[in-house]
């Protein structure tokens, strides 16, 4: 069943194209930084935030981040696990995701099926999602246990993605890897997104406002930044990369 945080992805993905999502890593903030990274991004524009990272550990310090957004912004704080200890009560909805070119079963399904009761119990919206590693991958590929896709193979990427459409799955994500030198390329995410007929999730390494309206202008529904929200000005870049966006959308 479709919930309310998925429906008003849906919808302004409908009404706007392109959006943007922030993602904040737990692990690399304080809840106040977190909630002042939250606050702006919200106001230059931002549909959502996203709270997760790729060697997380401490749920405690992980509510009170979620807990501290949750008080100064009105927008979904959607959980971006990376396993069962990226569950918090005090969250909107999860991604509940699938790393769909792991080796590893508990990244394929294991970690999923220590988590569901949990989403249950704390009522937490689930959005199925087919979570894609590409190129050099990262943190995210190395604990995933993934053999990512080489950006040259956007036909391995689309195997991918309508493999985890059919399973069911609603978003499809292109991770690039937090912090990766090279973001997904153009040319792949308009291969995946002319095969797929679920929103497509792009992120990693973008960084400018040229590479969002790349990104965007490839096929992009969702753009996700992390890394470049947490070492700049937080107000001046998400509305660089949204008015990157926005070029897109005139
Ligand atoms: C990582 O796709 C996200 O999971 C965002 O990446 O931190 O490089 O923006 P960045």
């Amino acid at each position: 069943m479709v919930g309310t945080v998925e429906k008003y992805l849906l919808e302004k993905i409908h009404s706007e194209g392109t959006i943007h999502i922030t993602l904040i890593d737990p692990e690399k903030v304080t809840s106040s930084q977190a909630s002042r990274i939250a606050e702006k991004a919200k106001l230059s524009g931002t549909s959502a935030i996203m709270v997760g990272g790729s060697t997380f550990f401490s749920t405690t310090h992980l509510d009170d981040v979620v807990r501290t957004i949750k008080r100064v912004v009105q927008i979904p704080v959607i959980l971006f696990p990376n396993n069962v200890t990226g569950i918090s009560r005090h969250a909107d909805a999860i991604w509940f995701m699938s790393l769909l070119n792991s080796v590893d079963p508990y990244f394929l399904m294991g970690a999923q099926i220590l988590g569901a009761p949990i989403v249950k119990k704390y009522r937490l919206e689930p959005i199925p999602m087919g979570y894609i590693i590409v190129g050099e991958g990262g943190t995210a590929s190395i604990v995933g246990r993934a053999v990512p896709v080489p950006y040259d193979k956007p036909e391995i990427a689309i195997a991918h993605a309508l493999a985890g459409q059919y399973l069911g799955m609603r978003f499809i994500y292109l991770e690039a890897g937090s912090g990766a030198k090279k973001s997904v390329p153009p040319e792949m995410i308009s291969a995946v997104k002319n095969y797929i007929d679920v929103p497509l999730i792009v992120g990693g390494g973008i960084k400018s406002r040229s590479q969002a309206l790349a990104v965007a202008s490839a096929g992009a529904d969702i753009i996700v930044t992390g890394n470049v929200i947490e070492n700049a000005e937080v107000k001046s870049k998400v509305a660089e990369i949204i008015e990157g966006i926005k070029r897109f959308r005139i």
